[in-house]
């Protein structure tokens, strides 16, 4: 079973993950999700978190302090970690990385706010030889923090794991799906239910014809034709 950790300041920002797919994939025990306030890890009366950076410059760093020890707390030396640490200077997730991750036994998600975490904790926990860190972003544009990331990464790696989607077949042809075959290139096909006419827009008719082999000549020249027009942006 994947055991997930997340750590932040804005611990109930993450409670959508105990949701829906999500909620019930922990109900069946397929997975375990445990949220933890950083705060938590601060022995000041202020529980502070962030100082000011070295070398001067605008706003506030995460300490290590707090996240050293909320790390340790939930991890020990026999165990394989991967401690994932979101930053838009991170390696972009992708399908690929969404299927690694849920073949891993131990996650912890670091989502940092302010300027970020200082860049010792990675650097510490690198030189683990249980730990496997990996910097990581979600795409080109700046969040306010790694809680919406993580999120993401999870709906994104969850869904992957056996047990947690009822049906396995639809992650066939589902785009980016890694299957092996090159049609894992294509993003899927145009989806069509009923009505047949709405708003005076039919569906194309090979769908209703039952000629399963030109419904899948027919599906398979629309992931083509959508991949190109995506492809040409
Ligand atoms: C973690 C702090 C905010 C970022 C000053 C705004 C991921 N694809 C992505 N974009 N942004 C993030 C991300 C942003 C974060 C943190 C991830 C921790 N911030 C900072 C630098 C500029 N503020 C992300 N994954």
């Amino acid at each position: 079973m994947l055991q997930i950790d997340l750590i932040s300041i804005f611990p109930e920002y993450l409670s959508p993950l105990n949701l829906s797919l999500l909620g019930k994939a922990q109900d069946k025990g397929v997975l375990s999700i445990n949220i933890h306030d950083l705060r938590d890890q601060t022995n000041d009366v202020h529980h502070s978190v962030d100082d000011t950076p070295y070398g001067g410059g605008a706003g506030m760093v995460m300490s290590p302090v707090a996240w050293g020890q909320a790390i340790d707390q939930i991890t020990n030396e026999n165990e394989l970690v991967d401690l994932i640490i979101l930053t838009p200077a991170g390696k972009k997730f992708d399908q690929k990385m969404a299927s690694q991750f849920a073949n891993a036994k131990h996650i912890i998600f670091a989502c940092g706010r302010y300027e970020g975490i200082d860049a010792r904790v990675g650097e510490y926990y690198a030189s683990k030889s249980n730990f496997k860190v990996h910097e990581v972003s979600i795409g080109d544009y700046v969040l306010g923090g790694g809680e919406v990331a993580a999120m993401v990464i999870i709906e994104a790696t969850a869904r992957l794991i056996p047990g947690v989607i009822g049906n396995p077949d639809s992650l066939k042809e589902e785009s980016h799906s890694i299957s092996g075959n090159n049609d894992d290139l294509l993003v899927e096909y145009p989806n069509y239910t009923k009505p047949a006419n709405w708003r005076g827009l039919e569906v194309p008719p090979v769908l209703l014809s039952g000629n399963h082999g030109e419904i899948a000549k027919w599906r398979k020249e629309q992931a083509e034709r959508r991949t190109r027009e995506l492809d040409k942006e």
